[in-house]
């Protein structure tokens, strides 16, 4: 059973310059996600993107009491991957932000189409190790990677491939700094080709 998953969170339009609530420079994370996506396919490990699907009225935006502005509103082009995310035809859509009383940054807030929690999932497949990267490094990837170690999930955050808002500055590398603090670890793609070699070549597979 492949007991190893990467997690895409979020890399929406919205999320993306030119869209409703921006990332700086959001986009950057989309080919280097794609190396890893590719990665994880070719090891024939599950790849599971979640993104944030709100209903048009809820209390996580603005005009209704919330602190965002109308972002990923459900069927919109701002709630659409971005248009470069090479996402696999078998990836696990996970959809978050549905209840219009929450804001639920985490993807374990998730459910797949056939409503199964993102925990639930996970634990069908097997997945032990989770590999996190994606859209915001301070908000979603975050809250979905500490709540991961919080239900012993070992986690690699993959800060080459995450970006954040920065309403404040440092947010992200504080949030990368708690993520550590709580047991996970933070790589980029040359730690983690040497990390799932390692691993391959004691599955006798085929290697990266
Ligand atoms: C997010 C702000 C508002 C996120 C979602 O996915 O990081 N951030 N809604
Ligand atoms: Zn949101």
């Amino acid at each position: 059973m492949p007991d190893k998953a990467l997690l895409v969170v979020d890399v929406q339009n919205d999320f993306c310059p030119g869209g409703a609530l921006p990332v700086p420079h959001g986009d950057v994370v989309v080919p280097v996600l794609n190396t890893y996506i590719g990665l994880f396919q070719r090891l024939g490990y599950p790849v599971i993107a979640s993104r944030d699907w709100h209903p048009a009225n809820t209390r996580h935006f603005q005009p209704f009491g919330g602190g965002w502005p109308i972002h990923c509103v459900q069927g919109t082009r701002g709630a659409e991957f971005h248009p470069h995310l090479r996402l696999p035809s078998d990836a696990i859509i996970v959809s978050k932000g549905m209840d219009p009383q929450q804001d639920s940054y985490t993807a374990f807030d998730g459910v797949d189409p056939q409503g199964r929690p993102l925990a639930q999932v996970l634990r069908e497949l097997g997945v032990r190790h989770l590999f996190v990267g994606g859209l915001a490094t301070d908000y979603c990837v975050r809250h979905t990677a500490l709540d991961a170690l919080r239900q012993g999930f070992a986690v690699w955050l993959l800060a080459d491939a995450s970006r954040g808002v920065d309403l404040q500055p440092g947010d992200s590398d504080k949030a990368i700094a708690e993520v550590r603090r709580q047991g996970g670890k933070v790589a980029t793609l040359s730690e983690v080709l040497a990390v799932l070699g390692r691993a391959t070549a004691l599955e006798g597979g085929k290697g990266v």
